[in-house]
């Protein structure tokens, strides 16, 4: 044995709860372990939140014991490997302590051999309260630092280095859960130790890239003769070292891969990755690389500054949405359902992820996926929502984080941007306290901002470093929220100030790392944690579900301003969805289509990390919402849509991704709600390499009535395989007279897949095949045109695992017209 696992099951104590002592398996958390021992409501369902809080607010022991054989103490050390520790925690080994944690983001490594005997051995885990040591810190703060209130539910959260949600958010459930959520490994280490591999890109002018691997070990004994063996690109290099003394070396090799593959983004390329391996002795390394140049270009131009990120000499548009903690249960954090939500942001064509700052810094599995999926990864450094201490210590410690993490991340291909924290330069202007006393707060901000970019720059010289999301610049503490011309936006005018959508063609942001729209998740989901006497929108489970004290209000409230009120909770559930698609979809196709202004489009946010009505467009039960089907059409590389400015002609406006032309094909038609084709325009076009361009416009004022008559559609085929589709509304839905379609719908087995068949007499809109079971189908929330219009019945693939007469009984048709 080189490495001992302590994974698998501990026990689980606690002093304040005598009648506590069941298994818990590691890694994981405490929650879980009450769970799987009855001793524990399931959180997630009804009003259980409020009455597991006592979990929180106890203190926890985890032990277990682990042999070890006489041979094994001859090593020169024993190293105690951690990391995920949630947060105040002890660790004693045969009693005695050899380590104290207070930081969940660190990565602890720990020579314990002196404390270990042959034989058994025993060690704990002391979990402390985390809500009393933060309450304790700020107590001891010079001068008071305001918290996340009205996000989070516990106090002074801002003064502990823990998942900053994990006491609430404003989608979030408050567990303020607390364990191990790494593996555990004990790490025998004989004449030397292997501690970090790192790497650098050089790029040659003539196309050949030169990889540095960059070595840091540590000699234990005197004059130890030893090799270093490095594997990379089908290549092996050996490298003898004998270093005179005792302690820490480096040692470095630079290798020239010649006519490398470039790893690209998706949907730009391909994401080759080289493998790399280091062994010395008893201890190996392993990376994946992915070779590819990447820079932000800020610089300044006619609008402001530039926010593109450039990757291998192009100019990219980065499409994607935010990341929050995949599960509020850590110990539900497993690599299928990373691999799973991130294949499905790959499938809605994205290319970027933002890791929010108010979560953490995510397991190496999540970084793996979007290496080998082509998601660029904006890396938020984990601070959010609330104003932070700049005292020595906290600076200290921090600053031991940052250079764990930012070790332990920088060589994945896909990690393009280290952002220093989430709305922190926003947050001065919230709390009273830095309102009434800002350049107090601002230099609070700047010290630890700037030990931030410092640490940053000197850990990874290879990537930019930018103080905050949102961000106008450099030093520039300007208003983010409002500002179009420069940096990344947050642009929460709709959902937070309540204007309507059209308000998202007010601005043209470079790069928007955050907007949003909520609704509430389906019904299937809600069948999850809800009784079916609170399937009502003002019941208490709903409202326990809803963590934005206004959400259901504004939800409400818009669908009076776009839509005819919805008859059932059903058909409510449903019409939410289609309203936060259509506002995601109103911002993202008007930017989109000014890409030379908009070169970043990531909206709020992929994922939920319980059940519950947010601004997510996967459900925590992994179902798509309508949105995520809209992302897929609205993020495709080549894209068309219909753009109405006041006083102007309706345009069509197309837009090419690819570095290369792209030709166009189709038409654009006109018709009534009684499905009578009106007019046809037929088009066909080249598109320009990473352009947008209006192929087509009319200007025809219609009346009042007319406009409540008719819609425009478009239908291209592109050369690169795809078809867009778009329609245009020339008023209202609720001024709309659309016709109440009979639909017809056969599900059929050809071959292997399972299909949906739809037709119809009129034209539907936002038709939803809803599953009841497990899978989806390949498009939802669609305009379903009848036959004799579009030519063919429509197909839809169904994409899982139930078979064909479960599909059949599980399936429910909402559309917009049936939901009055
Ligand atoms: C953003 C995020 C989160 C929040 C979201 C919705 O600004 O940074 O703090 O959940 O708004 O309010």
């Amino acid at each position: 044995m080189s490495h001992l696992s302590l994974d698998g099951y501990w026990q689980l104590s606690s002093p304040q709860h005598a009648h506590i002592n069941v298994p818990c398996a590691l890694p994981g958390d405490v929650h879980s372990a009450l769970i799987a021992a009855n001793l524990l409501p399931q959180p997630y369902f009804g009003c259980n939140e409020q009455l597991i809080q006592w979990v929180g607010e106890s203190e926890w022991l985890l032990t277990r014991e682990f042999t070890l054989e006489q041979h094994q103490l001859d090593a020169s050390a024993i190293d105690l490997c951690l990391s995920f520790v949630d947060t105040m925690a002890t660790i004693c080994i045969n009693g005695k302590q050899v380590v104290t944690c207070s930081n969940m983001f660190r990565l602890y490594h720990v020579d314990i051999l002196p404390f270990l005997k042959p034989g058994i051995n025993h060690i704990s885990i002391a979990l402390d309260r985390n809500d009393e040591e933060a309450k304790r810190r700020a107590e001891r703060l010079p001068f008071p630092v305001p918290w996340a209130v009205g996000n989070n539910q516990i106090p002074h959260m801002n003064t502990l280095r823990k998942t900053q949600c994990h006491s609430g958010w404003d989608w979030g459930i408050c567990l303020l859960s607390t364990g191990v959520y790494q593996s555990i490994i004990l790490k025998e280490v004989y004449a030397t130790r292997l501690h970090n591999l790192s790497t650098q890109q050089n790029w040659l002018n003539n196309g050949d890239c030169e990889v540095t691997v960059n070595i840091d070990y540590e000699t234990m004994l005197e004059q130890c003769e030893s090799t270093l063996e490095i594997e990379f690109n089908q290549q092996r290099y050996a490298i003898n070292i004998t270093p005179e003394s005792i302690g820490k070396h480096s040692v470095s090799k630079t290798i020239t891969v010649i006519n490398p593959q470039r790893w690209w983004p998706a949907g730009y390329g391909e994401q080759p990755l080289y493998s790399l391996t280091v062994t010395l002795n008893n201890h190996t390394i392993e990376k994946r690389l992915g070779l590819r140049e990447l820079q932000l270009d800020t610089q300044p131009d006619e609008i402001g500054s530039a926010m593109t990120f450039v990757v291998n000499g192009k100019a990219i548009t980065a499409k994607g949405a935010n990341w929050i903690p995949l599960d509020a249960l850590p110990s539900r954090q497993t690599p299928e359902r990373y691999r799973q939500l991130l294949e499905d942001a790959a499938a809605a064509n994205m290319n970027m992820i933002r890791v929010w700052g108010g979560g953490m810094y995510e397991h190496d599995v999540f970084y793996d996926l979007c290496d080998e999926l082509g998601l660029l990864v904006w890396q938020d450094l984990m601070f959010a929502c609330a104003l932070y201490p700049s005292t020595a210590e906290f600076l200290k410690d921090v600053e031991l984080e940052v250079r764990d993490q930012v070790k332990r991340l920088a060589d994945h291909p896909s990690l393009a941007l280290w952002c220093g924290d989430n709305e922190v330069i926003g947050a001065i202007g919230w709390y009273d306290e830095s309102k009434n006393n800002r350049e107090k707060y601002v230099v609070n901000y700047d010290r630890l901002n700037r030990m931030l970019q410092q640490v940053v720059n000197e850990q990874d010289p290879s990537r930019r470093f930018w103080a905050s999301s949102p961000c106008n610049g450099e030093l520039d503490f300007g208003d983010a929220w409002h500002d179009d011309n420069r940096g990344d936006m947050h642009f929460w005018d709709v959902w937070h100030s309540g204007k309507s959508f059209d308000a998202y063609h007010s601005v043209k942001p470079r790069f928007c790392s955050e907007f949003g729209y909520q609704s509430w998740p389906s019904l299937p989901t809600i069948k999850t944690f809800c009784e079916t006497e609170d399937w009502n929108i003002t019941s208490p489970t709903f409202e326990q579900h809803q963590k934005n004290n206004r959400g259901n209000s504004i939800i409400t409230e818009m669908f009076t301003r776009y839509f005819r009120f919805p008859t059932s909770f059903a058909n409510m559930l449903y019409l939410s969805q289609v309203q936060q698609a259509l506002a995601i979809k109103t911002a993202t196709e008007y930017w989109r289509a000014h890409k030379q202004h908009c070169r970043g489009i990531l909206y709020w946010q992929l994922n939920d990390c319980w059940p519950v009505s947010s601004w997510s467009s996967i459900e925590y039960t992994g179902r798509w919402k309508q949105l995520h089907h809209h992302a897929k059409r609205f993020f495709a590389p080549v894209m068309a849509t219909f753009i109405q400015e006041p006083q102007q002609p309706l345009c069509l406006h197309v837009v090419n991704d690819h570095h290369q032309p792209m030709p166009v094909t189709g038409h654009v038609i006109k018709l009534n709600w009684q499905g009578k084709q009106l007019d046809a325009w037929s088009i066909d076009a080249t598109l320009a390499a990473d352009s947008s361009d209006i192929l087509w416009q009319i200007d025809q004022p219609l009346t009042t009535e007319e406009s409540q008559q008719v819609f425009y559609h478009v239908h291209l085929t592109a050369e690169d395989g795809s078809t867009l589709e778009n329609d245009y509304y020339p008023c209202l839905f609720k001024y709309a007279r659309l016709q109440a379609a009979n639909i017809t719908s056969e599900i059929i087995q050809d071959n292997d897949a399972i299909w949906l068949e739809l037709d119809c007499d009129y034209p539907v809109l936002f038709l939803e095949p809803q599953l009841e079971c497990d899978g989806r189908f390949s498009d939802s929330s669609f305009t379903l045109l009848p036959s004799d219009i579009s030519g063919r019945k429509q197909r839809l693939k169904y994409i899982g695992k139930c078979d064909i007469d479960t599909i059949k009984s599980s399936l429910t048709l909402y559309h917009l017209r049936g939901t009055y």
